[in-house]
């Protein structure tokens, strides 16, 4: 294909929100010159008038584009996710040669990243599923950025990329995950996370708020307190500045006026089905997405609004004793769901042959993203100093941290079942904890059951092999028989 008109380095199709943003950052770094496109001319139009110094080369057509593109070409898709993404994949593959890069930065479902690259990779054509996260801001600031691919596609990308990500202590948050699936994988990870990181700060926001009376913008203070300490972030940080806003119509605080149904675009919802197959209990994350969707049924809300609680009036001797302890319950729960989510990147990684590197993973989150935190680098250390890590919540500095925040824990649980508050994600958190430190579970009994009605067998502490008990008739008669 003819090139003589090249000059792009990289190229951006998609020029809604979080394509112009992401092409404006990309232009505004030295080195790069960018070529965009957009179905709708208008709009490539509109962009380009908006921000002339961004010196975008604008294409009206997908041969156009191609042609302004230097090759090996790059161009990074940001369309709505699903067919508008399988769209665009067809137009830039009958335009595209082997050895070009088509980057996905759109939010995919990490099992439809592995199908298109695998088909892509038949026409020779490097395709790169990459997460990006960090909203609007993040895309024109700079974003943090979980690109998947293969090696030789990172090769171009690498540099380009690292000009547009955020920087975290010196560092540029954007490391080549792993091949095909793996970059929008970890993506999904990352914001099944912060649904768990936010149902935590707002559950530790209702206990102090109806266990002390404290309002909103005395609640912002503690917030904006904690954001000094170990659970310094991007999340707390907000929290302060929502429970701050007050209302320009009612006077009243922002928070008070807004609906308490809770939305959600489905990231969580994949992160929890995933882990689901895998077999990986993630319960805070999906205790997390759960709480939203409960949130979400008025009728059954309503319907349910007159059973009965708590006789008296919940609220809390010590004030302040008590919001200490939602501290460290808060952050001692927040261990829990990271601890969580690693596991599915581990168990992830395993399923679909990723060499995922944990610490490079907690680094880049450090920075763009929204679950950027300086606890972050804790979890970097715990894989820098054991890369065989079985469980994160166990690595030295975590076990240290849970020790400390255990005894508040409980009380803070104890007291929101007490006064009838809902904290999922607070008590699920702790029963994942006792669950994972118990010498015996129950589960014995489970496989006892199981072994009852389905002779599912089971096998025993004290020898090898698998056991079936004939169980019907006189139960003291029951023989355990060796299935080997
Ligand atoms: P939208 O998700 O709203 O998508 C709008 C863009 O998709 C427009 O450029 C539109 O072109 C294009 N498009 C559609 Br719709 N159907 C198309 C098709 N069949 N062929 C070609 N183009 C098509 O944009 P966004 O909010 O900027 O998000 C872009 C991507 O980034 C999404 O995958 C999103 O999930 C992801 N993301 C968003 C955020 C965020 O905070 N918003 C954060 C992280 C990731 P048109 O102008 O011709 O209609």
């Amino acid at each position: 294909m003819a090139d003589t008109t090249a000059q792009a380095n990289i190229g951006v199709v998609g020029l809604a929100v979080m394509g112009s943003n992401l092409a404006r950052n990309l232009a505004s770094r030295e080195g790069n010159r960018v070529a965009v496109y957009n179905r709708t001319w208008e709009r490539t139009e509109g962009v380009v008038e908006a921000f002339p110094d961004a010196e975008f080369i604008p294409a009206r057509t997908m041969e156009e584009f191609a042609a302004s593109l230097k090759k090996p070409r790059a161009a990074i898709i940001m369309v709505k996710a699903g067919r508008p993404t399988d769209a665009v994949i067809e137009e830039l593959t009958r335009v595209f040669e082997p050895g070009d890069i088509i980057v996905d930065g759109g939010n995919a479902l990490f099992t439809d990243t592995i199908r298109r690259e695998k088909a892509v990779r038949e026409t020779g054509i490097n395709f790169v599923g990459a997460g990006i996260s960090g909203g609007e801001e993040g895309a024109l600031k700079g974003p943090s950025i979980m690109p998947g691919g293969s090696a030789e596609a990172w090769e171009t990308l690498g540099p380009i990329f690292r000009s547009i990500a955020a920087i975290a202590e010196g560092e540029p948050c954007v490391t080549h995950v792993g091949t095909d699936g793996a970059g929008h994988f970890v993506k999904m990870i990352h914001n099944g996370i912060e649904y768990a990181d936010m149902q935590l700060i707002a559950e530790a926001y209702d206990l102090i708020r109806r266990g002390t009376g404290k309002s909103p913008a005395e609640i912002a203070e503690i917030f904006a307190e904690w954001n000094k300490g170990e659970l310094e972030s991007y999340l707390i940080e907000i929290t302060a500045e929502v429970l701050r806003q007050v209302d320009a119509e009612t006077g009243k605080p922002l928070v008070d006026v807004i609906l308490d149904q809770a939305g959600a675009k489905g990231t969580g919802a994949w992160t929890v089905q995933t882990a689901l197959d895998l077999g990986i209990p993630v319960s805070g994350i999906a205790e997390a997405v759960f709480a939203r969707s409960l949130s979400s049924k008025p009728a059954q809300r309503a319907a349910a609004s007159n059973l009965p609680g708590p006789a008296e009036e919940w609220t809390v001797d010590d004030p302040e004793g008590f919001i200490e302890d939602v501290r460290q319950a808060l952050y001692a729960s927040k261990i829990v769901a990271y601890s969580q989510g690693f596991d599915e990147i581990v168990a992830g990684a395993e399923q679909y042959g990723w060499d995922i590197k944990k610490g490079e993973i907690a680094k880049i989150w450090r920075g763009g993203c929204i679950i950027r935190a300086q606890f972050l680098n804790r979890i970097t250390e715990a894989y820098e100093d054991d890369p065989g890590l079985v469980a994160l919540l166990t690595a030295p500095y975590f076990r240290r941290a849970l020790t400390e925040a255990e005894p508040a824990w409980r009380r803070v649980v104890i007291a929101a079942v007490q006064g009838g508050i809902p904290s999922p994600a607070f008590s699920s958190s702790l029963a994942y904890y006792d669950g994972l430190r118990a010498d015996r579970l129950p589960a014995a009994l489970v496989q006892g059951q199981r072994d009852f009605f389905g002779a599912h067998t089971y096998r025993r502490v004290d020898k090898e092999g698998t056991f079936h008990t004939l169980w019907s008739g006189d139960r003291s008669e029951v023989a355990a028989t060796d299935t080997h």
